[in-house]
């Protein structure tokens, strides 16, 4: 079987595309990996090369030892990865540590995981264990309206929420757990992988302060959602602010944002919906 004709394959190169067509993804920005399942491993194993040297990451965690994900590469573009899966993508192994990978498939020509493979790797970790292994995508992206946003909220998960689930219906019943937010560092490094795993271990999406988007899901649809509905809401939120010269006339009521939530099945993250320092921001 064509490697290619393999759907995750297929999945993970549709959603590339996609995210470049959103405009969310300039030159090689962003990046996205997914864990394969064993199914899915052993429908790619044919196209497997395994002579290939382990490179260690700088961080070390076994929750994942062994695992196969299917990554973009560092410094290569969104924008070409359906033209050329091969060099733009791969396929790479965890060591039995937990500390190293190595490529299995494409990567072509030296290529290598995305720079934000550890953070990557350490949210997989812990989503995994939090989902009892259903979580798989990561997917971090560069959304203007989100991260424009970034300029005029306060840096907090409760400024964020709440401003977003006022913003478009659908906010409360996509994410009733709210987003993280995380403060402006350094990209690649092993700091934002820890402050975005820290995250993460209470929301499945986190805002990156000046930067853009960082986003989980079970599979490529959730996760595309997710970083969709949040941008959408946000672009809605800066084009109000934009009209009103700063000032909302009205928002959703913290009442209806309760309401959605529980319409749909879900509960509101009550501490975010009662505010902090983010509860005024309306007004
Ligand atoms: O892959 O987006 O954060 C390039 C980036 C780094
Ligand atoms: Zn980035």
């Amino acid at each position: 079987m064509d490697i290619l004709s393999v759907s995750a394959v297929q999945g993970f190169i549709r959603l590339c595309g996609d995210g470049w067509e959103q405009g969310w993804h300039e030159r090689n920005g962003g990046n996205l990996t997914y864990r394969l399942t064993e199914e899915e491993t052993e429908a790619c194993r044919p196209a497997f090369r395994t002579d290939r040297p382990w490179t260690p990451m700088h961080v070390e965690d076994p929750g994942l030892a062994g695992a196969v994900f299917l990554v973009t590469g560092s410094g290569r573009y969104m924008r070409n990865v359906p033209l050329d899966p091969a060099f733009n993508i791969g396929i790479v192994e965890i060591d039995s540590r937990g500390g190293a990978w190595r490529i299995l498939w494409g990567l072509e020509r030296g290529g290598k995981p995305t720079s934000e493979f550890d953070s990557h790797y350490l949210c997989h970790v812990l989503r995994s264990q939090a989902t009892g292994g259903a979580c798989r995508v990561m997917y971090h992206a560069h959304p203007a309206y989100i991260t424009a946003l970034t300029f005029v909220l306060p840096l907090t998960a409760s400024a964020f929420s709440r401003a977003l689930w006022q913003s478009e219906t659908e906010c409360p019943m996509v994410f009733p757990h709210g987003v993280g937010v995380v403060e402006w560092m350094v990209p690649g490094g092993a700091e934002l992988a820890e402050a975005t795993r820290k995250a993460m271990a209470e929301y499945d999406a986190v805002v990156w302060a000046h930067h853009g988007l960082f986003v989980s899901g079970p599979d490529f649809d959730t996760a595309f959602g997710l970083m969709h509905t949040i941008e959408k809401a946000a672009q809605i939120r800066v084009l109000a602010l934009a009209a009103g010269q700063g000032r909302l006339r009205q928002v959703i009521p913290d009442q209806g944002i309760r309401d959605v939530a529980e319409a749909y099945g879900g509960t509101i993250n009550e501490t975010l919906l009662a505010g902090g320092e983010g509860g005024k921001q309306h007004e």
